[in-house]
């Protein structure tokens, strides 16, 4: 049975508890996911931090995504981490010696000043920069910040729907399973089978030191990783002229594109500029979806092998994550609800949090990173779905369900499904930034 309510004083507590994570793991000017095991600045993390922040403080959460903005590539794409130059290389694995971001990356727009990675991660940012105006609209206006940070915007995404759109079919590839930000999902095995690992002595995990190994991805899943991110750094981080060995369309990734194309046709529009190229892009973008990743039996997207052709058939939460698109077929929003509280994601039923992973899944793994724990960044989209859709109940089970676990768990990095415990490490960000959301 579900664990009572916290009551009023028991949100306040959660409220202060959540503020003080992020104070903790403010930089000065960003925020780690973690102060332990992700030092540095993580692209998509910043974007659920700055929703969170906003209601600490509307200037932090302005200069969260500005400072990530100020990493960007002079072709468009946000790095995936900005390493912070005051932490020792030793901290995280792959530190800069292995990206070579200024030097090995200045072909392709890298920053000459700073260190990134080269890869990118889900596309949250400009939907979080809306929101981070909307919370504090005067000082933001004083600040001209949607100016500031619009054309970078614009430039991501053109980034992601030119120059990743393998094989033209109108949606954005990723070529590495960390872009997915579902680093070790199921849906990656079969094409990472293909990718020649890079020798377990050949590199030194560092993710290891913090956490419990049974929580992480396996040692044969990273050195596919580090080969695959080998195979682009050696290429120069350029999109063209060579075969990658992974190339996949994933749902939950382009779902976030799309709610970010939204918001900056709302950005447009509060700069009275024109939002219909930003419309019609999320509506193609959605048309897309629908065409490429629906799949009526499996009642879900599934992910696509670009090299293949073919659906990944593992049933992953980025599956269900298009449910936040506004204008998804109402009997496919419905579907998605089916499938979110039947037997494969269990929802009010086995679990109370959406899990990342089929239940029944021939790969479901409880505590094993994206084989199965909840996430709560991934049920705060969620929630936000099924409210898009009408189904209010649902969302405030699911709420109710993030903050319960969040103070249960001491904002944890993930969760056992089945159970709530906390795996992982523990006062993480967008756990923290999640529960500041929907508490206010
Ligand atoms: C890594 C920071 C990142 C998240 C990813 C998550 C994990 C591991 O941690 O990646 O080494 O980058 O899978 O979604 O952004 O929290």
């Amino acid at each position: 049975t579900a664990p009572p309510l916290p009551g009023t004083a028991d949100r306040e507590m959660l409220g202060q508890a959540a503020a003080q994570v992020l104070l903790d793991n403010w930089t000065g000017a960003s925020t780690v996911p973690s102060t332990s095991l992700y030092p540095h600045q993580w692209s998509w993390d910043s974007a659920f931090v700055a929703i969170g922040l906003r209601h600490l403080s509307p200037q932090r959460a302005r200069r969260e995504l500005e400072t990530l903005l100020g990493a960007q590539w002079a072709d468009g794409r946000i790095p995936h981490i900005v390493f912070n130059p005051a932490v020792s290389h030793g901290a995280y694995f792959p530190s800069p010696d292995f990206w070579r971001s200024s030097t090995v990356g200045r072909a392709a727009g890298a920053p000459a000043a700073l260190e990134t990675s080269g890869i990118v991660q889900p596309p949250v940012h400009a939907l979080a920069a809306l929101m981070v105006h909307r919370s504090d609209p005067g000082t933001s206006r004083r600040e001209r910040f949607l100016e500031r940070v619009r054309p970078g915007l614009v430039a991501w995404h053109e980034y992601l729907t030119g120059r990743r759109d393998f094989g033209g079919h109108g949606l954005a590839a990723v070529l590495h399973p960390w872009e997915t930000g579902m680093d070790n999902s199921p849906c990656w095995d079969e094409p990472l089978s293909r990718v020649e690992p890079a020798p377990a002595g050949s590199f030194r995990r560092a993710d290891l030191s913090f956490g419990d190994a049974s929580d992480r991805p396996t040692d044969l899943d990273y050195g596919r990783y580090v080969s695959l991110a080998t195979q682009y750094r050696d290429h120069g981080y350029r999109d063209t002229g060579t075969e990658h060995s992974f190339v996949v369309e994933d749902p939950g990734f382009n779902a976030l594109l799309i709610m970010s194309e939204y918001a900056l046709a709302d950005i447009a529009e509060e700069l009275g500029q024109d939002a219909e190229p930003h419309r019609s892009r999320a509506r193609r973008l959605t048309t897309a979806l629908m065409r490429r990743l629906w799949d009526e039996d499996a009642g879900l997207f599934l992910c696509r092998d670009v090299r293949t052709g073919t659906a990944l058939p593992d049933k992953s939460v980025t599956g269900l994550l298009p449910l936040m698109l506004p204008e998804l077929p109402e009997r496919t929003a419905r579907a998605l609800v089916r499938t979110m509280t039947g037997p494969h994601f269990g929802l009010g039923a086995t679990t109370r949090l959406v899990p990342s992973y089929d239940l029944r899944g021939r790969a479901f793994d409880a505590s094993r990173y994206w084989r199965g724990p909840a996430w709560f960044n991934i049920n705060w989209l969620l929630e936000r779905g099924l409210r898009q859709h009408g189904m209010s109940d649902q969302a405030d089970a699911v709420r109710q369900a993030v903050l319960d676990a969040a103070g249960a768990s001491d904002f944890a990095e993930y969760v056992d499904p089945r159970t709530g415990k906390a795996c992982g490490t523990t006062n993480f960000s967008w756990t923290a930034a999640v529960v500041l959301d929907l508490l206010s």
